[in-house]
């Protein structure tokens, strides 16, 4: 045996007992390198015989062959190898408990936001949502709001800019706005979101919310309005009567206009909505004023509709029995423990809102 065939065979040895890839790497320069064996086998190579030659290049192809594939297999196996250490030990066994686990809540808001979009989209509603940050058209000049209409006194709008232009916005009727504009009657849509007005106090906060219903078609009348908002303030409090009665207002952007009041009495304090001889304000609503329409780009001689908006806020107050409104913004997690929701018990018509 050849010094050269005794050195592959160690070669191989090697190769097959390196631990990881620094090691085999090496090797590998020591055999195919530069200065490694294979290229020193090849020099000699020039002062052999002619007839010697052929056979003696052979010989050394197929040690390098050999000694090519052994290295890629062991390659692969070290890496094999490091992948399985890797993921060993990143595994984390699912069935042991865990230590500080806390369950998230629901915000009362946020569920009463979710239950009264899965109630308006029994009958047909979808949702819309648009930005907080208005522009002045959008929030008031688009909803017949004259210009010395005392909503737009700094004293109501949080306005961003000196030349009042750009404002929170104090109600979600932009929306209904910006999807007339977008689209083609009918509409059929409520906007939940939230609004803004510079006013604290025990019984308002600067950031609250809001739900608007918008309802377009060629011959939407008052007798619709009555309807839906019977048919929502039953499902909501989950009642099967309710006492409602409309009392005529006055909106820039509705004609006529009411407010809503909803009957209820008190039994120990608490209040139980659908009987009663006293009355509760909850809601303004009317049909969409002709110039909103063609602000909008819709034909008011062709098309026609009502809409309404509700305070979230007070609403989830009423049906969860919550006091005091700045709670709701304290993000105290004590409170939302006692107040709020399961994440996984998402409301639903046919199983009930609220459990
Ligand atoms: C209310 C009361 C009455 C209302 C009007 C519109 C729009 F964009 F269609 F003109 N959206 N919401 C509306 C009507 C809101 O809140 C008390």
């Amino acid at each position: 045996m050849s010094e050269f065939e005794k050195k592959v065979i160690e070669y191989k040895e090697r190769i097959n007992n390196s631990k990881n890839s620094e090691e085999i790497l090496s090797i590998n320069s020591e055999i195919f390198g530069k200065n490694g064996i294979i290229n020193y086998e090849f020099k000699k190579l020039g002062s052999l015989p002619h007839e010697e030659k052929k056979k003696f290049a052979a010989n050394i192809n197929k040690a390098k062959q050999e000694l090519t594939d052994i290295f890629k297999a062991k390659s692969i196996q070290i890496q094999d190898k490091g992948i399985i250490e890797k993921v060993s030990k990143e595994k984390i066994d699912i069935t042991l408990p865990e230590k500080d686990f806390k369950i998230g809540k629901i915000h009362p808001i946020s569920q009463v936001i979710d239950e009264i979009s899965c109630i308006f989209s029994e009958i047909g509603f979808s949702v819309e949502e648009g930005p907080d940050v208005e522009n002045d058209y959008n929030n008031f000049t688009a909803l017949n709001t004259p210009e010395n209409h005392p909503a737009k006194d700094m004293h109501d709008t949080f306005y961003l800019d000196e030349d009042m232009k750009t404002l929170l916005r104090t109600h979600t009727s932009p929306v209904q706005v910006r999807t007339m504009m977008k689209g083609k009657p009918p509409f059929k849509i409520i906007a939940p979101g939230r609004t803004y007005r510079s006013d604290s106090d025990q019984t308002h906060t600067p950031m609250f919310h809001q739900l608007e219903g918008l309802h377009i078609d060629r011959n939407i009348n008052m007798g619709h309005l009555k309807g839906c908002l019977n048919y929502f303030i039953k499902e909501f409090f989950e009642v099967d009567k309710i006492k409602m009665r409309f009392r005529p207002s006055h909106f820039p952007f509705t004609e006529p206009s009411a407010e809503v009041d909803i009957g209820y009495r008190l039994e120990n304090n608490k209040i139980i909505i659908g009987e009663g001889d006293k009355w509760l304000e909850i809601l303004g609503c009317g049909m969409v004023h002709p110039n909103v329409l063609k602000n909008c780009k819709v034909d008011p001689k062709k098309y026609q509709g009502f809409a309404f908006g509700i305070g979230i806020d007070r609403l989830a107050m009423l049906k969860y029995g919550i006091k005091d409104l700045r709670s709701f913004f304290d993000c105290d997690f004590r409170w939302l423990n006692h107040y709020g929701f399961d994440p996984l018990d998402v409301p639903t018509n046919y199983r009930g809102l609220s459990r």
